[in-house]
């Protein structure tokens, strides 16, 4: 019985590390290694490998990320388990890139950034101390991380979910007929869905155009979530700026519009990734349950696709 570790090099080498330390009897193969294909019994990647069916006694898939729709769920054999990462460090990292990106986009600091380079010195309205509604799309693990650590600013706190939930100091909505709702009352809006069939494209030009004037958006969810080219057009109407760290083709080509549009920051996908010490801890916990027949943490349920 062995575990495949399919992803990136250097947090494979501290996995293997920890799993022959705290589970020596479980060899740990580093893909494209994988050792005898039929002894592998867990696998642990960000994408699937092209022969998953030959590996025939695979009973569990571990995301390396929080996110799932990578993995393409519908290639995964039905008696395989699916589990995401849930990580105390991958939490702390979406916390830091939020907040600071809800705090840059409360001050205008993508209007600055441009000034600075053009040297034009001129200073815009300047915005009450927490006076910004922020509304999170997605309240999971991330996003009420994310709404409790911007409570203390003062900001009025929104959150849209699929399910209704009760969230302390959070006006909550649920399910697609609330979201015009929602979002009319969200100077910021952050997008922190996991991507599925329902979720593909939904920040488009009606959700946009729900926004009020003066709108910003954060989109650390999926690349799948955002329409570009509504994008482009609501930020030369109403919308003021847009911060994304996630891209439908991930690097974004060179040719692509959003890379120079003046009200736009983006960054590479690094809004937060597991920490390998973390993602290991949690995988060999969750290995530890499994021999011990108890259920595993962060199960995905495949009808939802999260
Ligand atoms: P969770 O599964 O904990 O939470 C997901 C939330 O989204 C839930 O509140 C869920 O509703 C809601 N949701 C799902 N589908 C819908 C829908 N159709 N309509 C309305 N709400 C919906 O996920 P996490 O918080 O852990 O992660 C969220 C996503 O963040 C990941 O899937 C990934 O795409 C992204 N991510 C991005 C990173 C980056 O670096 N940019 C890093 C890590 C994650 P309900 O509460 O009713 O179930
Ligand atoms: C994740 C990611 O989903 O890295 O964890 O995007």
């Amino acid at each position: 019985m062995t575990f495949l570790y399919k992803s990136e090099t250097v947090r494979g080498a501290i996995w293997q590390h920890m799993f022959a330390e705290q589970l020596p009897d479980l060899p740990f193969c580093i893909w494209p290694d994988t050792g005898d294909k039929d002894a592998v019994r867990y696998i642990g990647a960000w994408t699937l490998p092209d022969d998953l069916h030959q590996y025939t006694n695979v009973k569990v898939l571990f995301s390396v990320a929080a996110g799932v729709d990578q993995l393409d769920i519908t290639r995964i054999p039905e008696h395989v388990q699916l589990v995401r990462m849930l990580e105390p460090g991958l939490t702390a990292g979406m916390v830091e890139y939020v907040t600071m990106a809800v705090l840059a986009l409360h001050r205008g600091m993508p209007a600055y950034l441009h000034s600075q380079r053009a040297r034009v010195w001129q200073p815009g309205r300047s915005r009450r101390p927490g006076s910004s509604r922020v509304g999170v799309m997605g309240l999971g693990v991330l996003g009420c991380a994310v709404l409790s650590a911007l409570a203390p600013f003062g900001f009025p706190l929104r959150g849209w979910g699929r399910t209704q939930r009760d969230v302390p100091g959070v006006e909550c909505f649920a399910g697609m007929d609330a979201l015009p709702d929602f979002v009319a009352g969200c100077d910021v809006l952050i997008c922190l869905v996991p991507l599925t069939p329902q979720t593909q494209g939904i920040l488009n030009a009606d959700l946009f155009a729900a926004l009020p004037a003066g709108a910003a958006i954060i989109n650390v969810g999926r690349g799948g979530h955002l329409v570009g080219a509504d994008l482009i057009a609501a930020l030369d109407g109403h919308l003021s700026a847009a911060v994304l760290d996630v891209f439908d083709a991930e690097p974004l080509p060179p040719e692509d519009p959003l890379w120079s549009h003046p009200r736009i920051w983006l960054t590479p996908h690094i809004a937060s990734t597991s920490q390998p010490e973390g993602g290991a801890e949690a995988v060999i916990a969750n290995i530890h349950r499994d021999r011990r027949g108890e259920k595993l943490v962060g199960l995905v349920e495949r009808h939802r696709g999260y």
